[in-house]
Parts: C-alpha cells; sequence; structure tokens
C-alpha cells in the first residue's frame, strides 16, 4: 500500500513487516559492535532518542572516535529495492542510522540536510511501538502534517521534499513482541 505524503516523498505502508525480524537482528548486530548512545546537541542538550549506525557517518559527525561498521549488503539491497518501489531509481545508500525511541524519547523538528547529495532520496524503516511523524514544509514555522507509523511503514522521501522540516512526536509507552517497549527506526542515506 502506497500513500503519497507530498510532492516525491510517499509511505509504503508495513512494506518492511516481513522482513523485520532480520533487519531487527542487523541492529542488534550492529548494537552490539557500536552501542547506542545518547548525543549531545550543538545547545547541550542530552538527546531523548539513543543512536548507532553502521556504514559511513551519514552525516552525523561522531564526537569520540567508534568502530566502524561496515553496511551489510542485505541492508542496502533492501533499501535499493525500497527506494525504487517509492520510483526513485539509481539509490547509492552507503548508510544506516539507528534510532532507538523509549517511551517519552521524541525527535526536534529537523531538515536532513548535511549528505553531501541531496538528489540521492532517503528511505525510512519504522520497526515497533508507532509513533506520530510530523512533517512540514520548508520552512520550521509551516504547518505540520501529521502521519502515524507503525511497525513496517517504510518512507521514502527526496527530490522536491527532500529538505522538509520533519519530527517524531513523543512515543507512549507500550509493548511490541519484537522490540519490546522501544521503537527503532533505521535511515538509509547516500551520505556520500
Ligand atoms: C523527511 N528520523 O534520523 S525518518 C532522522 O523516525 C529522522 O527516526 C525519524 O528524521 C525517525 O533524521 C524520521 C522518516 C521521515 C519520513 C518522511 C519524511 C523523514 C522525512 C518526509 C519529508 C522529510
Ligand atoms: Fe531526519
Amino acid at each position: 500500500w502506497q500513500e503519497v505524503l507530498a510532492e516525491d516523498a510517499m509511505i509504503l505502508r508495513r512494506y518492511a513487516r516481513d522482513d523485520a525480524q532480520w533487519l531487527f537482528r542487523h541492529i542488534m548486530q550492529v548494537a552490539s559492535l557500536r552501542p547506542f548512545q545518547h548525543r549531545i546537541t550543538p545547545g547541550g542538550f542530552r538527546m531523548s532518542v539513543a543512536m548507532t549506525h553502521c556504514g559511513s557517518r551519514g552525516g552525523y559527525p561522531e564526537s569520540m572516535p567508534v568502530t566502524p561498521v561496515s553496511l551489510p549488503a542485505e541492508l542496502k539491497q533492501f533499501a535499493v529495492r525500497a527506494a525504487g518501489n517509492a520510483g526513485f531509481s539509481g539509490f547509492l545508500p552507503d548508510s544506516c542510522l539507528m534510532n532507538r525511541y523509549a517511551p517519552g524519547s521524541k525527535l526536534t523538528l529537523h531538515q536532513d540536510k548535511d549528505e553531501k547529495d541531496l538528489r540521492q532520496p532517503i528511505v525510512s524503516v519504522s520497526l515497533g511501538l508507532p509513533a506520530v511523524f510530523q512533517f512540514g514544509g520548508f520552512e520550521r514555522s509551516d504547518a505540520l502534517t501529521r502521519v502515524l507509523l507503525e511497525h513496517g511503514d517504510v518512507v521514502v522521501w527526496g527530490g522536491r521534499s527532500r529538505l522538509r522540516f520533519h519530527g517524531i512526536a513523543p512515543v507512549k509507552p507500550g509493548f511490541h513482541p519484537l522490540t519490546g517497549g522501544y521503537r527503532y527506526n533505521m535511515t538509509f542515506r547516500c551520505a556520500g
């Protein structure tokens, strides 16, 4: 099921549901090598979302040296196939950022603009607890649209929506059979 969010942005509802188990095993494997950590924002605040990643840095600079972990071929293939299904051919992901949301965790409205080639889309996979995704326009003050992202939902955005502001509202407590009390999100990018 495909749902258009905006121009060049779509949700592939439940696209990853049958792949959720092996996708989640990759998250656990990466986290065993590079544990999830809460970054400190430039303003000095500890982020409620915990992050790790494999592949290149994904535009999120490291404050400390970390063990390099390569992007597994099957993850890369999954992201390329999802992008193709959303109409983006020629996706060259080299990075997978993994976000972990405990109840109450949120991601403040931001733009993803650190990647070198903004012509490349981003593919995001939601696993576990649901969350309300907020997306806006090209200025922070633009009106927001709210969309519930559930287990297995994949969002692909690029082109004219690549620089839209977006964020995640605080995750509600709950239990999911695969992920327990957490929401996880994987974002595949061409960080360059
Ligand atoms: C952007 N992650 O890591 S991705 C991030 O669920 C990030 O963890 C969020 O934003 C997360 O940088 C959201 C999903 C997403 C979906 C649709 C979008 C981002 C979008 C539409 C336009 C712009
Ligand atoms: Fe983002």
